[in-house]
C-alpha cells in the first residue's frame, strides 16, 4: 500500500520538459533547461493540421517526426551556457532550449 502511494505521489521526471505542438506552433518556445546536463525534451503535436509535423533540433542530425498526438521524446545534452534552437522542416515555426542557471 505505501508502495502504492508513493508512486502515484511521484513527482513528474525533472529531466524531460514537454513541448506542445498547436496550430500556432511550438508551445512553449522557450524550454529551460539546467546547464551541462542530459534532458529530455518530449514533443506532442496536438493539431492534424500543421507544418509542424516533424521537428530538427539544432546539433541533431535527425529529423525527428510527429504523428498526431504520439509523444516524441528527443534526448539531447544542454550545453553549458547558451542555447539550442528547434524548428519545424520549413523554418517556419521556431523554439529554443534555453541554458538557465549556473554551472
Ligand atoms: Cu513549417
Amino acid at each position: 500500500m505505501l508502495l502504492l502511494i508513493s508512486l502515484a505521489c511521484k513527482p513528474a521526471d525533472p529531466g524531460v520538459r514537454e513541448v506542445q505542438i498547436t496550430a500556432k506552433g511550438f508551445e512553449p518556445a522557450r524550454v529551460e533547461v539546467p546547464p551541462s546536463r542530459p534532458v529530455t525534451i518530449r514533443f506532442v503535436r496536438k493539431v492534424k493540421e500543421t507544418c509542424a509535423d516533424a521537428v530538427d533540433v539544432q546539433g541533431d542530425p535527425v529529423r525527428h517526426m510527429l504523428p498526431l498526438d504520439a509523444p516524441v521524446e528527443v534526448k539531447i545534452d544542454a550545453p553549458a551556457s547558451g542555447e539550442l534552437s528547434f524548428a519545424c522542416p520549413m523554418n517556419m515555426y521556431r523554439g529554443a532550449i534555453v541554458v538557465v542557471g549556473v554551472r
